[in-house]
């Protein structure tokens, strides 16, 4: 059976809907955040030495890294379902978008959070302006153009089809939705229709929303 490490308000979500999509048996076992701090807990590192979600484990084996386990997911219990054949023109489409999410997309959207975060922390009041300053500085001149880069980038790869690797929806939109919803959530920056037509159109998939019932919460922060 399989075995979803699931933190509250996270990355963890996609897998749960991939394992919903597919139909696959598994169970949740349930982690919270630090409501401050936003970190999980110190239990989460029995699982994996990182402490991060999501992690499964499945028999003898423990994963982590959303793609990964989205790969060993199709791999296993994919039935050729939600990645397009090795070879075709959507394959190098899907591959491409699988990985950018985590190595390009959160990287500023991460950046984001934490320079959002950073004046309402525990700063000296003394020091609070010049927080803020800084923080407001590096979003302005350093994130923000970045993170207008990249919707526009969505907004035009999803004027070319319905979904990131073509007209089928496939896992690569699973691994993409998660810097989608955190742009609505925090980017600041306006969302264009088709980004905001992607958001609708995934959450109004029945695997979807039986994962947000299997979940719990997912809000994500900002
Ligand atoms: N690239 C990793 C990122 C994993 C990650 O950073 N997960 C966050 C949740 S969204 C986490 O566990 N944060 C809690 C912490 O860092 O303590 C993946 O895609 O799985």
């Amino acid at each position: 059976m399989i075995t979803l490490h699931h933190l509250n308000n996270s990355r963890s979500q996609r897998v749960l809907w991939l394992l919903e999509e597919l139909g696959c048996e598994y169970q949740v076992s349930r982690y919270q955040r630090d409501p401050q701090t936003l970190l999980a807990p110190p239990e989460l590192k029995r699982v994996h030495p990182l402490g991060k979600s999501p992690v499964i484990t499945d028999g003898s084996h423990t994963l982590a890294e959303s793609g990964a386990i989205i790969e060993y997911l199709l791999d296993r219990y994919g039935n050729e379902r939600l990645r397009p054949a090795a070879g075709s023109e959507a394959r190098l489409r899907y591959t491409y978008w699988l990985h950018y999410a985590e190595g390009s997309a959160m990287p500023p959207l991460l950046l984001k959070l934490v320079f959002q975060r950073l004046p309402r922390g525990p700063v000296p009041a003394l020091i609070r302006p010049l927080v803020r300053s800084i923080a407001a500085r590096a979003q302005s001149r350093f994130i923000d153009p970045q993170l207008r880069t990249h919707i526009d980038w969505w907004e035009s790869e999803l004027s070319r089809a319905a979904w990131f690797a073509g007209e089928e929806f496939t896992a690569a939109d699973i691994q993409m939705s998660f810097p989608l919803e955190a742009a609505a959530s925090r980017a600041g920056v306006p969302l264009g229709e088709k980004v905001r037509g992607f958001i609708e159109r995934i959450h109004s998939r029945a695997a979807y929303q039986r994962a947000l019932a299997a979940g719990g919460e997912f809000q994500l922060a900002r």
